[in-house]
C-alpha cells in the first residue's frame, strides 16, 4: 500500500516537475526551404520533442531571420538563442582551436575531415568550443567550398585583382589575398545582391549554398577548387545544455546526433542534386586538374598563421598525420 502510494506520488511529482521544466529553445538556420540543413533542423526539432517527452521544445527559425551568423554565434554564447546550425568557418574567430578547419587544403576529402573530428583534434576543437558556450553536438556535413564567379578559375592567377566575398575569418582574407584577389568579408545574406551588382566579382560555397540563395542566378561559372572543406556543427549554449538533467541531456545530443545523421543522407543525394540543376540553368562547371599551383600558394598563409599561433602546429599535425 505505501509502495503503491509512494509510486502515485512520485508520478505526480514527475508530472509537476514536468510541467515546471518544460523549456522553449529557439534554434538559428541560416538556410531556407530545399537546403538540406533546413530539413535537417526540423528532423530535430521533432526528435527533440520525442526524446524528451515534451519537456524541450525547439523552435526552428529558418533562413537567418535571428540574425547574421556572427551574430547569432555571440547570441547563442550569451544563451539568447539556445541552438543552432552553425559553420566552423565564423567559429575561428572565436574559438582560436576550431581554426584548424579553416585552413585551406587541410583535410583531403570530406570523410578524412570527419575522421580527424572524431579523433584527437576533434575533441580538442569540441572542449574548446564548449569552453567558449558553443558546445558541439554533432558535426553535420558541409562538403567542399569552391570559387564562382564570371570566368573558369583553373589557376590562382585567375583570382587576380578579383574581389571575392569570404566569411567572417582572417584566414579567408589571407587565403584571396595570397592569390592576389581582393578579400570581401560580407555576410551570407548580402552575398547574392552584391554578385548581381558586381560589388564582389566572385564567391565560394559548396553546391546547395550555391543553389539555394540563388547565386548561381547571377554566375556564370563554378570552379572545382575545393580549396575548403569546412565542418558544420548542431551546437548548444553550454551552460544550458549543462544544466539539464543527465537523462535530458543524453536525449538532446541523441537528438543532434540522429538529425545529423540524417543531414549527411540527405547531402550525398542532394549536393549532386543541386550540382545537376545549376547546370541546368547553364553554370558551366569546370574541374581543375592541378590544384598544386593552389596549394602552393597556401603555403605563405600556412607559414604566416603557424607564426602567430604556434600553438595550432599541434592540432596542424594531429590533421596531417590522420589518415
Ligand atoms: C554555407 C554555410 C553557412 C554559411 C554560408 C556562407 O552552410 O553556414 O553562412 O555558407 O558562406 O555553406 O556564409
Amino acid at each position: 500500500m505505501f509502495k503503491k502510494l509512494s509510486l502515485v506520488l512520485t508520478g505526480a511529482l514527475a508530472c509537476a516537475s514536468f510541467s515546471v521544466q518544460a523549456e522553449d529553445w529557439r534554434a538559428w538556420n541560416i538556410h531556407n526551404d530545399g537546403h538540406p540543413n533546413t530539413a535537417a533542423m526540423d528532423r530535430f526539432s521533432e526528435l527533440v520533442s520525442e526524446a524528451t517527452g515534451g519537456e524541450i521544445n525547439v523552435e526552428v527559425f529558418h533562413g537567418g531571420v535571428l540574425g547574421s551568423q556572427p551574430d547569432a554565434l555571440e547570441q547563442v554564447r550569451l544563451g539568447a538563442i539556445e541552438i543552432g546550425n552553425f559553420n566552423l568557418g565564423p567559429i575561428g574567430p572565436i574559438v582560436k582551436e576550431a581554426n584548424l578547419v579553416s585552413l585551406p587544403f587541410i583535410f583531403k576529402s570530406v570523410p578524412h575531415m570527419f575522421r580527424v573530428l572524431e579523433g584527437e583534434a576533434g575533441e580538442t576543437i569540441a572542449a574548446a568550443m564548449a569552453e567558449a558556450g558553443i558546445k558541439p553536438l554533432a558535426w553535420v556535413d558541409a562538403g567542399a567550398r569552391s570559387f564562382y564567379s564570371q570566368k573558369p578559375i583553373n589557376t590562382p592567377a585567375d583570382v587576380e585583382g578579383l574581389k571575392i566575398r569570404v566569411m567572417n575569418n582572417d584566414l579567408y582574407t589571407s587565403m584571396i589575398s595570397a592569390m592576389g584577389g581582393n578579400p570581401s568579408p560580407m555576410a551570407f545574406a548580402e552575398v547574392q545582391q552584391a554578385l548581381k551588382t558586381g560589388v564582389v566579382d566572385g564567391a565560394e560555397n559548396n553546391f546547395p549554398s550555391f543553389k539555394s540563395v540563388g547565386h548561381y542566378e547571377v554566375t556564370t561559372h563554378y570552379s572545382l577548387s575545393e580549396h575548403l572543406i569546412i565542418p558544420e556543427c548542431i551546437c548548444v549554449n553550454t551552460a544550458k545544455f549543462d544544466a539539464l538533467s543527465e537523462d535530458m541531456q543524453a536525449a538532446v545530443r541523441g537528438a543532434a546526433e540522429e538529425a545529423a545523421l540524417y543531414q549527411r543522407e540527405l547531402w550525398a543525394v542532394q549536393s549532386g542534386q543541386a550540382r545537376e540543376e545549376v547546370e541546368a540553368a547553364g553554370i558551366v562547371v569546370n574541374e581543375i586538374a592541378d590544384k598544386g599551383p593552389f596549394q602552393d600558394a597556401m603555403v605563405a598563409v600556412y607559414d604566416e598563421y603557424l607564426a602567430a599561433n604556434p600553438d595550432m602546429a599541434d592540432l596542424v599535425e594531429m590533421a596531417k598525420n590522420t589518415e
